[in-house]
């Protein structure tokens, strides 16, 4: 039996909503069935590894606090092997199947790039033989290009080429390491990629080269035969002022603009959304209605703080119209529900781990089973039917057809009466939704 890392916790299992133990689901059974699919099949969770075993929970003001008993300060490759342990057990425990990690999550930055790479691919090995003993998979890798200081000013959008390399040569290694675990996917958020200020920035030139790094990395991709999705994580601001991929919109337009769209998908990120001055709703809606919602980063925002809390998402109301958006699309291909999500500072023991994603598993649970129901009962979606139903045939549909101009249209409505509309309905649907919470 090798050494365990949460001595104290067992297996979290499924025990019903009138349970009382913290250590256990109360509505997230991942064999029950949804609409013809597991819970586990339509959920697919995943863990962040570096919220989980990276984050000390330090924030402007104040140093970490969290407990990382396993962190005993030996060789770095030593310690980065020992997180993996860590992590496999955390995941097993928790009944997480998925997970995502940054290169420098799973392994240290060394002397040289060489150096660096040939730390990553030790650690490597050991995730692929964790994979291959629990089953966990690799969701997505991703490259971190927003943490060292040679990424101050951007990485594919940084001004100067040396630079442009060396996060190009990453996002080949962090390429690499997905392929050989068999990832899923591979996501692409640009941290440092926009601007401080307009003074010193030629924009043009900077999206002109992001674009050719992501070519450049579809061309790799078909090179080495990783079959992964890729995807654009939006998010406007924090680090920089004005981050590119700013929401999901301004990230189509951008594919659009640079003929990527056919090889990318989007994860969308609650609390980057609402740092947009979206709802996650809007944005995922945004995204599926260009074929490209590919994955989603669960958390949540704090309306009293206007930055990137990452909080684990426990808003029911929340997590179920996520879910009606994800069910209508017809559920994940690749993608899943990755918390990209931290504890509080004050949460500093490792049994907070395990509190944090059993509600956010439980939350996300209820949120499936609301959606469901809402889509099956079908009151919502046939008001809308309803709504728009003057397009289903006569002028509406001669409109849709492309059939009719704007003179058709002037001789048509001088024609007829001035029209009546009926009302939009909104506060008889918000307590139609409250029916079903
Ligand atoms: C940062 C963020 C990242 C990405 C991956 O706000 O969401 O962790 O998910 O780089
Ligand atoms: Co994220």
């Amino acid at each position: 039996m090798s050494k365990s890392y949460f001595p104290n916790i067992d297996n979290i299992v499924y025990e019903g909503p009138d349970s009382r133990n913290p250590f256990a689901f109360k509505h997230y059974n991942a064999e029950d069935q949804v609409g013809g699919k597991t819970m586990a099949e339509h959920l697919r969770f995943g863990a962040a590894y570096w919220h989980c075993m990276r984050n000390g929970l330090s924030d402007p003001f104040g140093a970490g606090t969290a407990l990382m008993p396993w962190d005993d300060g030996s060789d770095p490759i030593d310690n980065a092997l020992k997180r993996v342990d860590v992590f496999f057990e955390f995941l097993d425990k928790v009944g997480i199947d998925f997970y995502c990690f940054h290169d420098r999550d799973i392994a240290p930055e060394k002397e040289s790039l060489k150096a660096t790479n040939k730390a990553l691919a030790t650690v490597v090995e050991k995730l692929k033989s964790k994979q291959a003993e629990s089953g966990k998979k690799l969701l997505w890798g991703t490259a971190c290009l927003f943490n060292h200081p040679r990424y101050a000013q951007g990485a594919g959008t940084s001004p100067f080429a040396d630079v442009y390399a060396y996060g190009a040569a990453q996002v080949k290694a962090a390429m690499d390491a997905t392929h050989a675990l068999d990832g899923l996917g591979y996501t692409f958020w640009g941290g440092r990629e926009g601007y401080a200020t307009l003074l010193n920035t030629n924009m043009k030139r900077e999206l002109d080269h992001l674009a050719q790094l992501l070519h450049m990395a579809v061309d790799y991709k078909k090179a080495i035969g990783f079959k992964g999705q890729f995807y654009i994580e939006p998010k406007p601001r924090e680090p920089t002022t004005h981050q590119y991929d700013s929401d999901a919109a301004a990230c189509l337009n951008f594919l659009r603009e640079y003929d990527l769209l056919d090889h990318f998908k989007l994860n969308i990120e609650t609390n980057h959304a609402t740092l947009a001055g979206h709802s996650m709703q809007h944005e995922l809606t945004v995204a599926a209605n260009a074929g490209a919602l590919g994955s989603i980063d669960a958390n949540r925002g704090d309306e009293l703080l206007g930055w990137d809390t990452d909080q684990f998402p426990t808003d029911i109301y929340q997590t179920a119209q996520v879910m009606l958006v994800l069910l209508k699309q017809g559920g994940f291909v690749t993608g899943g529900l990755n918390f990209d999500a931290k504890r509080r500072r004050e949460s500093h023991e490792p049994e907070d781990l395990f509190h944090a994603h059993i509600g956010g598993m439980d939350a996300f649970a209820r949120g499936l089973k609301i959606a469901h129901a809402i889509i099956e009962d079908d009151r919502l979606d046939a008001f809308v039917r309803e709504r728009y139903s003057s397009f289903d045939s006569g002028i509406g549909k001669d409109i849709e057809e492309g059939k009719v101009s704007l003179a058709d249209l002037a001789a048509y409505a001088e024609s007829t009466d001035d029209p009546q509309i009926p009302s939009g309905r909104q506060e008889r649907l918000e307590n139609l939704i409250n029916e079903y919470l």
